[in-house]
């Protein structure tokens, strides 16, 4: 791990020769041809304001817009940002590919609409946040807000992250936040075994941290409701409660086994 002040020199100063990746921010796309722009130019606001070196990857996998096209060219001007393509749709499988692609030394999943502000990402690295192996954004500890939620949105969310908590994950209040940070360690041993293609990898990859014995902090979030969504309410909502059912049988069986 390398402290924040010992990478004294600006992002765009950056040595290649160190070959140090500090930061990698993962975007999993689909169809965000829209959003993406003002997200990417938003992270380089950010990105240009630290004082250590970042590289963003997005993945997109099954788009029917020009959510890959938008990065390609994004990426000429900004070498720090490439595209990762997967055939078959899912945001897992998604991020299991950045997150084993990646370079930096702390790995941030990040979605493309910035429902979380980038500037926030500070609260999930060193000094804000220490002696961790992941850090899950979270909409519901102490200092949290959400703001614009409609009720019934909530209510399903709520009901989602108690049958998450029943069947799975007690101790956490949301799981399903799409701002996580993992050391490069974590992410590793963590997305190496995970399986789950779909939205309830969050879970999966939660439940295995914790099998594991990792230290796994909640970062409060403020947290904006966007109403466009990615998500297929009835598919994506059946699908996440039986791949939640699947997670202990699993475990048992050796699944998760390490396999290196
Ligand atoms: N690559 C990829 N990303 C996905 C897929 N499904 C959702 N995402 C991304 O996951 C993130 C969260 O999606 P979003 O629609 O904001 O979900 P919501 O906030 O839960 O309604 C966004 O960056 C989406 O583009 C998928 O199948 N593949
Ligand atoms: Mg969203």
């Amino acid at each position: 791990m390398y402290p924040l002040n010992t990478l004294t020199v600006s992002s765009h100063q950056f040595d290649e020769s160190r070959k140090v990746t500090y930061l990698s921010i993962i975007i999993p796309a689909h169809n965000e041809a829209q959003r993406l722009p003002d997200t990417l130019r938003a992270i380089d606001a950010f990105i240009s304001s630290q004082s250590y070196s970042v590289e963003v990857l997005v993945v997109e996998n099954a788009s029917v817009d020009e959510t890959a096209q938008v990065v390609r060219s994004y990426g000429k001007g900004h070498q720090h940002v490439s595209l990762l393509q997967e055939k078959i749709r899912g945001k897992g499988r998604a991020v299991r590919r950045g997150m084993l692609a990646a370079k930096g030394e702390f790995r941030f999943m990040c979605d493309a609409d910035l429902s979380m502000s980038i500037e926030q990402l500070v609260r999930f690295l060193p000094p804000q946040s220490t002696d961790f192996d992941v850090a899950i954004g979270s909409r519901e500890v102490s200092g949290a807000v959400r703001f614009h939620e409609p009720v019934f949105t909530h209510i399903r969310g709520r009901v989602f992250s108690n049958l998450v908590k029943l069947f799975a994950l007690p101790d956490f209040e949301d799981t399903q936040c799409g701002f996580k940070c993992f050391t490069a360690q974590a992410a590793l041993d963590l997305f190496s075994v995970q399986k789950l293609d779909g939205m309830s990898f969050d879970v999966e990859v939660l439940y295995i941290a914790r099998k594991r014995e990792y230290r796994i902090v909640e970062v409060p979030v403020d947290w904006h409701f966007h109403r466009e969504t990615r998500v297929r309410m009835m598919q994506d909502s059946l699908g996440m409660l039986l791949d939640i059912l699947a997670l202990r049988r699993n475990w048992l069986d050796g699944k998760y086994t390490r396999t290196r």
